[in-house]
């Protein structure tokens, strides 16, 4: 379906047809800039920005770039290409035609899940507010903008679900969205991850790498929903995704290579000296950016899994491609838990630990981006390699958040824990060493903060010194 660009709020689902819900999404609307405004990136509002605007839900609906102010961004809602054929792949209703509104059963699972993955949208925004103060290039200035407007516009993805599904309590959850903030202490976000402080460049690209990973997996996961508004939605989401990710593997790849450089210009390990960050230091984001994200999986065996799997509201990272009987009642996998103080791999029922399941997909995932790094490092001549930590690592959520785990897996007392953790996770000096590389933004076109070198190819082929950000 072509899409009436003129629109206040440019869309594929044929919005003009349904007066009352156009109606309550522009109600909506005003809140929302009201949210952007006092939540988003912080005195931003006169900028204009080359940024890649959705006007359609086809392939060449990407192509289209150009200067915004980021206010005035046509936050649409698009759904992907529906299938009429399209049937339940998994659980009780497999083979069933999928649903093109809830059913009343699954009317609070629904609407639960929604909410906690529309909640985890405006909390990046509000994590990265401050971010483009200390931009190490407008490269880079330009690329926070893009994925602050995308986690916008994936907000109003499920704004538009709750709002054009649930009636009622649906615009109501839709306020609440704009109410929770990130690391508010009376209406905090709802998973953990999402209301840690993202202070600094090096984390805002681990959180990138990381945590918008977690977001590939769950979307996924959501996109094989029997509910198909569901669907569709994620579908359409994730291609926005595989930006974010770049963002965040390339950036730290930046930084690893003006560490090396370094390291080789200077013959020394010490590059704090030279004003970039140490690989140690590195490791230590990494181990604590990957150990959050690793909770936002929720349980090792959950109950909850199970039931979203056998109701049919949400699958397994690919469900059509497993060569299994997608309903799992006979079925055993095995996992990583904790008895009597000591981690041991036990086989459970397949149900009950599909969190995990996904859980594995996503680590084998990001293993593929250290390679990445490592390389970098290995062509560099240098002798350090970056490793992702045992999973059990500081874990908040599930069996191992009893346990006290080294990166190498090894369980350890609450006071070996203490004398140990500085070396594995960032300290408030590593913090306060990488805060203080976060100088005033280099606004000018084409030049770069010192502690990361430049990326290899510019947003849209665009040359180096391109002028992404103009301030006014
Ligand atoms: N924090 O049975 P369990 C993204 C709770 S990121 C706090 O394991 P379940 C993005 C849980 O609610 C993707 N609480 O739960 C990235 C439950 O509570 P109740 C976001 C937690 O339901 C970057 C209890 O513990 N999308 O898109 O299987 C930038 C038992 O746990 C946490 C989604 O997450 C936690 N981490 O699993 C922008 C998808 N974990 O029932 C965007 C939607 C668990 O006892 N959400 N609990 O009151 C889900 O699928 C599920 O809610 C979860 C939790 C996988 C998160």
């Amino acid at each position: 379906m072509s899409i009436d660009y003129t629109q206040r709020i440019p869309n594929n689902v044929d919005l003009a047809s349904d007066r009352r819900l156009q109606r309550a999404l522009e109600n909506w609307q005003p809140r929302f800039l009201d949210w952007w405004r006092d939540m988003g990136p912080d005195g931003t509002s006169n900028f204009d920005v080359y940024l890649r605007t959705a006007i359609s839900a086809e392939a060449n609906g990407w192509a289209n770039f150009g200067y915004v102010k980021m206010p005035e961004y046509r936050w649409g809602i698009f759904l992907a290409g529906q299938d009429p054929n399209r049937t339940i792949a998994y659980g009780d209703n497999k083979g069933k035609p999928v649903w093109q509104e809830v059913p009343g059963e699954l009317r609070s699972t629904l609407r639960r899940l929604i909410v906690t993955q529309g909640d985890t949208e405006p909390a990046s925004v509000e994590q990265q507010r401050l971010l483009g103060k200390t931009a190490p290039s407008l490269y880079d200035l330009r690329n926070v903008f893009q994925i602050n407007c995308e986690e916008g516009r994936h907000l109003w993805a499920m704004v538009y679900l709750l709002h054009a599904y649930f009636g009622r309590d649906g615009r109501e959850e839709a306020e609440m969205l704009l109410e929770r903030h990130s690391g508010d202490p009376d209406k905090p976000r709802i998973l953990g991850a999402f209301n840690e402080k993202t202070p600094d460049w090096l984390s805002f690209f681990m959180f990138t790498y990381f945590t918008d990973r977690d977001g590939k997996y769950q979307l996924a996961s959501l996109a094989e929903s029997g509910f198909d508004p569901l669907s569709r939605s994620c579908r359409f989401m994730l291609i926005e995704e595989a930006h974010h990710m770049f963002v965040g593997e390339s950036g730290v790849q930046r930084i690893i290579q003006r560490t090396v450089d370094l390291m080789n210009e200077h013959k020394t390990d010490d590059v704090r000296a030279f004003g970039a960050i140490d690989l140690a230091t590195m490791q230590k984001y990494l181990n604590f950016h990957f150990s959050v994200s690793l909770d936002l999986f929720g349980q090792e065996a959950s109950t909850n899994a199970a039931n979203y799997y056998t109701m049919g509201v949400k699958g397994r990272y690919l469900e059509t491609r497993i060569g299994d009987d997608h309903v799992l009642t006979n079925d055993t996998f095995e996992i990583d838990t904790v008895e009597d103080g000591r981690i041991v791999r036990k086989a459970v029922p397949a149900l009950a630990a599909l969190n995990e399941r996904l859980r594995n997909d996503y680590v084998e995932d990001c293993a593929k981006g250290l390679l990445k790094w490592n390389k970098v490092i290995a062509d560099a001549g240098i002798a350090f390699e970056l490793k992702l930590p045992h999973r059990a690592f500081n874990r908040r959520i599930g069996a191992f958040s009893e346990l006290n785990v080294s990166p190498d897996g090894k369980v350890m007392s609450e006071a070996d824990w203490k004398a140990n953790v500085s070396k594995w996770l960032p300290t408030d000096e590593d913090r306060a060493y990488v805060i203080s590389l976060m100088g005033k933004a280099v606004i000018e076109p084409g030049k770069f903060a010192n502690w990361i070198a430049p990326p290899q190819i510019g947003i849209n082929r665009q040359p180096a010194n391109f002028e992404y950000v103009r301030f006014n």
